[in-house]
C-alpha cells in the first residue's frame, strides 16, 4: 500500500466530485438509487470501490449505471461480481460506508479496505462499465471512470447496454470466453443462434404465431431489440413500440414492465390489437411481462410467476424424456400469486421456496438446485444450472448411443442453456425462452393462462416520513415494526376469503409497498387500501391519506 496513490484520490474527490448530500444513502435492493442530481460523488466512489474489488477478486468487475424501472430523473449504480452475479452482500456494507463518508475521511476508509483485504495495489484492476439511456448516465459514467482511474484501474466503457448485457460481458470475460464472447455481437449471436436451432424451420405451430408486439419502455430495450430483430428475421417477427429518443422524458412513463404489472393496464404507445401477444420490458431491460387484451376488451397479464411455472414445467418434461437425474426447484418472493405457488406445489410437484425481494436473494437460493428457476412476480428472473447439470446435459446431448427421444430432449436442454442468460434476469433472453416453449407446445397466451387461476391482487405505494421504520421477517411476509402493524394487518386479512397481505419498505423508491390478494378484485382492492391506511397511520404517512374504495 502506498499513501501516495491515495493522495491522488483525495485530490480528485475534493476538486471534481465533492460530496454534495448530507443525508446517508443505502445500497438497496439493486444498488444505490435516487435523484440523478445527487449521485455524482456516489459514482466516483463506486468507481474507487470497483477498482478495489477487482484487485481483491483478481477479476473483472462490472459497474452498471441505471435506475431501471424508476422515472427518468432518477439514476443509480450497482456493482457486478466476477461471475456476473450481484455484488456480495458484505461489500454492500462497504459500498454504503464509502458512499456516506465525508470527503475528509474518504482516504482513511479506502486505506481501511486496503488493509482489511490486504489488497496489492499494484495488481491490474479491470472494470467494465455500462449505462442505460438516461441523459444523466453520461456524466455519471464519467464520474465512475474518474474513480477507477484514480486508483489506477482500467475502465472499459461499453456505452449504452442493457443491465443483463453488462452482467453477461463480465461473466464471459472472467470465464476466459467459456461462457461466450464479451462483446455485443457475441451476446446477440449466442442467444439468437440457440433460439434458431430450437425453432427449426416451421415458425408457426398450431395456436402459436411467430409474431409479437414489444413495448421497449422508451429505454435501452427498445434499441437492442432492433439488433435482435435484424438477426432473428422471420423466425420471430417483433413489432417494436415505445422507442422515443433519449431525453424525451418518456422513459418508463405509462409504459414498461413495472407500469403494466402494477397498474394491470395496457401500456401507452402500443396499439391494442385483440388477442395479440404483447410484452413490456423495463427501462434497462432486465424484466419482462407478457399480456394481451381479449375479444371482450379484457386485459390479461402473464407475469413472472407464469414464466416460472411455464419454464419449470417444460424443464421437468425434458428431464423425464432425457432420463437425466437432475433436481429442479423454483424460487419466488412474497409477491408470488397464491395461485401460482399452489399450482407449483400441487400440480407441478416441484419444490418451491420464498425469499426476500431482490434477485440477489433469489439467485443465491436457486444455486441450491441443479436447475434453479427463479422469478419475481414483476418479471425479473432467469434459470441457472449447476456444474453437474451443465456437464450431464452436455454429455448426454453428445451421446449417440441414446434413443432418439432421449437424445432430442437432451439437445433441446443444451440449446435452452444457450438461450438463457444465467447471470441475472434478462428480459430479451427470457422472452426468447418463453417464445421457444410456447412454440414447442403450440400455445397462444390463452392456453398458457389456462394452466392455473391467479388470485386477484393489488399493489399500492404509501409515502412515509422514514420508510426504515418498517422492518420485516419471514421473507418479508411478517411486519416486525411498527409493533402494532402486523396485528392490524392480520385482523384486516381475516375479513376476506383467501385474503393475504404484507407490507415492506422499497429498496429502490422512497415508498412503502403494500401487496394484497383475495377472492375477488373488489375485496382485494379494499383490503389493499385498508392496509395502506394502517401503514399511513402507524408508520408516519405523509401527503394524502389512502382512500378506501366503496364496497
Ligand atoms: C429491482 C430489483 C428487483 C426488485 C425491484 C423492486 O428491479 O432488481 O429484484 O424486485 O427492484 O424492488 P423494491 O420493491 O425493493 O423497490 P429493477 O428492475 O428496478 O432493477
Amino acid at each position: 500500500m502506498t499513501t501516495r496513490k491515495f493522495q491522488t484520490v483525495y485530490a480528485f474527490a475534493r476538486e471534481m466530485h465533492p460530496k454534495t448530500v448530507k443525508t446517508d444513502i443505502q445500497y438497496g435492493t439493486a444498488g444505490f438509487r435516487t435523484r440523478a442530481l445527487n449521485l455524482n460523488y456516489v459514482l466516483f466512489r463506486m468507481g474507487l470501490l470497483a477498482a478495489l474489488r477487482a484487485r481483491v477478486k483478481q477479476a473483472t468487475i462490472g459497474l452498471m449505471i441505471t435506475a431501471s424501472h424508476n422515472p427518468e430523473h432518477d439514476n443509480g449504480v450497482k456493482l457486478v461480481d466476477p461471475e456476473g452475479e450481484m455484488l456480495e452482500q458484505s461489500w454492500e456494507v462497504l459500498a454504503t460506508e464509502l458512499a456516506n463518508v465525508s470527503d475528509d475521511a474518504l482516504e482513511t476508509v479506502i486505506e481501511k479496505i486496503v488493509e482489511t483485504y490486504d489488497i496489492d495495489m499494484n495488481l491490474h484492476a479491470s472494470v467494465y462499465i455500462g449505462k442505460d439511456t438516461r441523459p444523466s448516465s453520461v456524466s455519471l459514467s464519467k464520474a465512475a471512470i474518474d474513480g477507477i482511474i484514480a486508483l489506477k484501474g482500467k475502465p472499459l466503457d461499453f456505452g449504452i447496454v442493457t443491465t443483463p448485457m453488462l452482467h453477461y460481458f463480465v461473466a464471459c470475460r472472467n470465464s476466459n470466453g467459456a461462457y461466450g464472447e464479451p462483446t455485443e455481437e457475441g451476446y446477440y449471436n449466442k442467444l439468437v443462434n440457440a433460439f434458431k436451432k430450437l425453432r427449426g424451420t416451421q415458425y408457426d405451430n398450431d395456436k402459436y404465431v411467430a409474431r409479437l408486439m414489444f413495448d421497449g419502455a422508451n429505454g435501452v430495450g427498445a434499441r437492442k431489440i432492433k439488433q435482435f430483430q435484424e438477426r432473428l428475421g422471420d423466425a420471430l417477427k417483433i413489432d417494436a413500440y415505445n422507442d422515443a429518443i433519449i431525453g424525451s422524458g418518456k422513459l418508463n412513463h405509462m409504459c414498461g414492465a413495472d407500469f403494466v404489472k402494477v397498474s394491470q393496464q395496457h401500456p401507452e404507445g402500443v396499439p391494442v390489437e385483440l388477442n395479440a401477444r404483447c410484452v413490456s420490458v423495463d427501462g434497462d431491460a432486465d424484466r419482462i411481462i407478457y399480456f394481451y387484451t381479449d375479444e371482450n376488451q379484457k386485459f390479461h397479464l402473464l407475469d413472472g410467476d407464469r414464466m416460472a411455472t411455464l419454464i419449470a414445467a417444460y424443464f421437468k418434461e425434458l428431464l423425464t424424456l432425457s432420463k437425466l437425474n437432475l433436481d429442479l426447484g423454483i424460487v419466488q418472493t412474497a409477491y408470488a400469486n397464491g395461485g401460482s405457488t399452489n399450482y407449483i406445489s400441487k400440480t407441478l410437484n416441484v419444490p418451491v421456496h420464498c425469499v426476500p425481494t431482490g434477485v440477489k436473494h433469489l439467485h443465491h437460493k436457486a444455486q441450491e438446485f441443479d436447475i434453479g428457476v427463479y422469478f419475481e412476480a414483476n418479471g425479473h428472473g432467469t434459470v441457472i444450472f449447476s456444474d453437474r447439470a451443465n456437464c450431464s446435459i452436455n454429455s448426454t446431448a453428445k451421446d449417440d448411443s441414446l434413443n432418439e427421444q432421449e437424445h432430442n430432449a437432451a439437445t433441446t436442454l443444451k440449446n435452452l442453456m444457450d438461450v438463457i442468460n444465467e447471470t441475472v434476469g434478462d428480459a430479451i433472453s427470457d422472452m426468447l425462452l418463453v417464445e421457444t416453449i410456447l412454440h414447442a407446445k403450440g400455445w397462444d397466451l390463452k392456453t398458457w393462462e389456462s394452466t392455473y387461476r391467479d388470485l386477484p391482487n393489488r399493489q399500492l405505494k404509501v409515502v412515509v416520513k422514514d420508510r426504515t421504520v418498517i422492518t420485516t421477517t419471514d421473507a418479508e411476509r411478517i411486519c416486525v415494526t411498527p409493533e402494532s402493524l402486523q396485528g392490524e394487518i392480520n385482523k384486516l386479512v381475516s375479513e376476506y376469503p383467501n385474503g393475504r397481505a404484507f407490507v415492506r419498505p422499497s429498496g429502490t423508491e422512497n415508498v412503502v409497498r403494500v401487496y394484497a390478494e383475495a377472492d375477488t378484485q373488489k375485496d382485494c382492492d379494499i383490503l389493499a387500501a385498508k392496509v395502506a391506511l394502517k401503514v399511513y397511520q402507524l408508520a408516519g404517512g405523509v401527503g394524502d391519506e389512502p382512500k378506501i374504495p366503496s364496497a
